[in-house]
């Protein structure tokens, strides 16, 4: 069975707890649980994690590299900063989607560029909680046609 990682970067652990009128009021708990069971429903399995530290974020991009057919990362404010980050994705290899819960098309100026956009399949940015399931629809037809999954 596939395996995909969920990473989360930078304060996505006080999800539901602040700010729910932007990022929603489920908790991070709660995210990965529904991850969890939609994967299941989708033949795949999920390892969720999430840092606060840029460096462990890439520890975990370079360990998927022998666990993981796939990867869903909402990496915070290291989308707009991080070419580390990207770099990382990059070399890995694996195919990736990125998520983010607001739309940051429509926010500050600073959140419109995303380094990690380049290194990835594809963005779903604006759907709150429910982006993440429609990143894990995406990777699994994209490894289903890669003959992967
Ligand atoms: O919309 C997203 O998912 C973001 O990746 C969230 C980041 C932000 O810096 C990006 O521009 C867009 C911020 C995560 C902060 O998460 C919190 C959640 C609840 C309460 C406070 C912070």
């Amino acid at each position: 069975m596939a395996s995909i990682l969920v990473l989360n970067g930078p304060n996505l652990n006080l999800l539901g707890t602040r700010q729910p009128e932007i990022y929603g009021s489920v908790t991070l708990a709660m995210v990965e649980a529904a991850c969890t069971d939609h994967a299941a429903k989708l033949g795949l399995e999920v390892a969720c994690l999430q840092s606060n530290h840029e460096g462990a974020l890439i520890d975990a991009v370079h360990d998927a590299k022998s666990r993981h057919q796939g990867i869903i990362l909402n990496a915070g404010a290291y989308t707009h900063t991080s070419i580390a980050l990207m770099d990382a994705l990059i070399s890995v290899e694996i195919p990736a989607v990125e998520v983010h819960l607001s739309n940051i098309y429509a926010r500050e100026e600073f959140r419109h560029a995303s380094y990690i956009s380049k290194a990835v399949l594809g963005q779903v940015c604006g759907f709150g909680a429910q982006g993440y399931l429609l990143a894990l629809d995406a990777l699994a037809a994209h490894l289903k046609s890669a003959g992967a999954a």
